[in-house]
């Protein structure tokens, strides 16, 4: 429809790739293979004969249309559609493509890899979409860069929703382009059309943050060229486009193209006014408190949240989100500090409610209560970027608070003039007081530390491994190197970013987002795919059910040589599942159904135990296990590292403590 209004005339084909797929499908793509003119001339003919409905389901001549060999095709006369959209592709930054193959993106495919060199993009197999969608989350966070994914119709883009929304929860951008074929009157009938859809981007449209269903190549450069900026400017978030696969295949003429130039957009900065008014109340206050989740974008916005509250002297709990602030910092507070508060300022926070109010899951009668955690009083301040957000139906903006002070800004590009206006709104009365601050704050995080590392000593030498005792010997190993914990899945009762000295913006790059399990696995292998680029060593913590979503990425890790050190939290189960049904069968005075696992049916992943380091080894990875003797993880680690820095990824199979 569109898209003949846009098309010249002119650049048609004489056998269009339609013409030719309906013809296939009428005549049979899998009669004996026939030469390019045969196929031209049935084609042509194909044009005017009446075209032969197909019943459902799929025959399986119409089946084979899609699933076998394809017949030679005729020559194109002209330039490839999609070699235009690769042009347009190339001139942003965007390093790899981790997808899965499919034929409603085969005319990009191709251009990409034949026309396009395979270089920027680069493409990465992949084995399932949910890997590759969950591959560009992981490498944006360690390589700041975003990645683009091509997904299958209907099914493809389907098998990538879960990773679209951990991005989108966790304000990660990323460039989704799914395949479609929108003219139903010429689309080829049965495999094809199931893969199609009216309006496929409806399946991610309420997780991204914008869409288009480009009809021209000169709408699809734009459409590209504004999913990148749109995608990369605070907020960030993942888009997409929806690739109509006529556009890819049918040949253009290329003097009436242009390529829109991208240029970024400035991140939105806080209005002067309650810059000033966050400042005079952090100023004056006695006990004000950070709150970092994803405040930091950058390395330089770490530094400016050392900066501000260096300036302060307040105590900073970082939620993690990512890297905000350093865990040997001395202002580093746990989340209690917001019970002394008089002032708060939350920076980013995926949960603000949350922050200032506790609550009890297994309260009363099974439900659960609410508490306020912060004094009457207390003066809320907030920079949220994602104020400006508007998507209504996933529940991702949490609880409504109530804010004294809220900027609909990105806290990064705002630090810088509320670093200023704090300095400039301290009285010379008030710098004594902050001063003693700083004194107490020294004192209350040498204790945290102590305590941290007793409580890490207990059950030291437990078989299997202790989560604390994973966790420390795996660093043991690591410490001296250019590190970064890529992701942590699972439950280890969060022993790394309470032990060990991450100061650097890269020694954590949070976590997934929406909660989503199966993202550890493919976040891990993207970030180590980006840290690779950079020379950073990339080691993750891996629990099993986690692993198990989508295993196949580990082979990806293995194809492309992405070193990565996988360090598996294998407590044989789902145990953030084990407690919620054994809490809830203690509420209900009856004893949990084991079956004949650990833990209550449904929750254990043993009997078979897996043996993940086969798996691992299957697939192209230096692995061991199972190690269950805490004696024996130090000098395997100490191999699995020494086969990391050799480029290649290694596993180990840990059995664990549950948390
Ligand atoms: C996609 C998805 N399915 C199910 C869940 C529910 N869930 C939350 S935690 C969890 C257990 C995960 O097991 P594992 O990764 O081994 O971590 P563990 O709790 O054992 O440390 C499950 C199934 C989820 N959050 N996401
Ligand atoms: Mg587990």
């Amino acid at each position: 429809m569109a898209r003949d209004r846009s098309t010249p005339k002119q650049a048609r084909p004489k056998v269009s790739r339609r013409g030719f797929l309906a013809a296939a499908a009428v005549t049979g793509a899998a009669t004996a293979v026939a030469s390019p003119q045969a196929t031209a001339t049935s084609a042509s003919s194909a044009s005017v004969r009446p075209r032969v409905p197909s019943a459902l389901p799929p025959t399986m001549r119409v089946a084979a249309a899609e699933t076998a060999a394809p017949n030679e095709l005729p020559r194109i006369g002209g330039v490839a559609g999609s070699d235009f959209m690769v042009d347009v592709i190339k001139t942003l930054d965007i390093k790899y493509m981790p997808s899965n193959p499919a034929s409603s993106f085969r005319g990009l495919h191709e251009s990409l890899i034949d026309y396009g060199g395979n270089k920027m993009p680069e493409f990465l197999t992949c084995t399932h979409e949910e890997s590759a969608a969950g591959m560009a989350h992981g490498y944006f966070k360690a390589a700041g860069k975003p990645l683009m994914t091509l997904c299958h119709g209907t099914v493809g883009l389907q098998h990538a929703t879960m990773a679209i929304y951990n991005a989108w929860c966790d304000r990660v951008p990323m460039i989704v382009v799914g395949g479609n074929d929108l003219d139903a009157a010429h689309r080829p009938p049965g495999v094809p059309t199931f893969h199609s859809a009216q309006d496929i981007n409806a399946i991610v449209r309420d997780y991204t943050k914008w869409d288009d269903t480009p009809v021209s190549l000169q709408h699809f450069a734009q459409s590209f060229v504004r999913a990148y900026k749109i995608a990369t400017t605070p907020p960030y978030g993942p888009v997409a486009i929806s690739l109509d696969a006529g556009l890819q295949q049918e040949p253009v003429t290329r003097e009436k193209l242009y390529i829109p130039r991208y240029v970024p957009t400035s991140p939105p900065q806080g209005d002067t006014g309650a810059v000033k008014e966050a400042a005079r109340l952090l100023a004056n206050a006695q006990n004000p408190v950070i709150v970092v989740d994803r405040a930091a974008r950058t390395e330089n916005g770490m530094r400016l949240v050392v900066q501000l509250a260096e300036a302060l002297q307040a105590a900073v709990v970082d939620q993690g989100g990512r890297m905000n602030f350093p865990t040997t910092h001395y202002l580093r507070r746990a989340p209690t500090a917001v019970n002394n508060a008089d002032v708060i300022i939350g920076m980013e926070l995926s949960d603000y409610w949350g922050t200032v109010n506790s609550y009890t899951d297994n309260g009363e009668h099974g439900i659960g209560v609410n508490t306020s955690k912060i004094k009457p009083g207390t003066k809320l301040i907030s920079i949220s970027s994602v104020d400006l957000n508007t998507k209504s139906n996933y529940q991702d903006l949490q609880r409504f608070q109530t804010i004294d002070v809220q900027m609909a800004a990105d806290a990064e590009a705002t630090l810088p003039a509320l670093i200023e206006a704090v300095k400039a709104a301290i009285s010379s009365d008030r710098k004594a007081a902050i001063e003693k601050r700083g004194e107490a704050a020294r004192k209350a995080s040498a204790e945290a530390r102590e305590r941290a590392r007793q409580a890490a000593a207990l059950a030291w030498d437990a078989s299997p491994v202790s989560t604390a005792r994973l966790v420390m010997e795996t660093f043991a190993q690591i410490k001296d190197l250019d590190w970064s914990l890529v992701a942590s899945s699972g439950n280890v009762s969060n022993w790394p970013r309470r032990l060990w000295p991450m100061e650097k913006h890269y020694h954590w790059l949070g976590a997934s987002g929406g909660y989503g399990v199966g993202y550890g696995a493919p976040a891990s292998v993207g970030a180590a795919l980006g840290n690779r680029d950079l020379g950073r060593f990339s080691v993750s913590i891996q629990s099993d059910g986690d692993l198990m979503y989508a295993p196949g990425v580990l082979w990806t890790a293995a194809r492309h040589n992405i070193p990565l050190l996988a360090v598996m939290h294998n407590n044989r189960g789902y145990h953030q599942e084990v407690m919620h049904v054994q809490r809830l069968s203690n509420f209900r005075n009856r004893v949990a159904s084991l079956g004949k696992d650990m833990g209550p049916i449904g929750t254990s992943i043993q009997n078979p135990d897996i043996e993940y380091h086969k798996l691992a080894e299957s697939m192209g990875w230096w692995a061991k296990g199972p190690i269950k003797d805490p004696a024996d993880l130090g000098p395997a680690l100490k191999l699995a590292v020494a086969a990391v820095k050799s480029g290649q990824p290694a596993l180990l199979n840990v059995w664990t403590q549950p948390r």
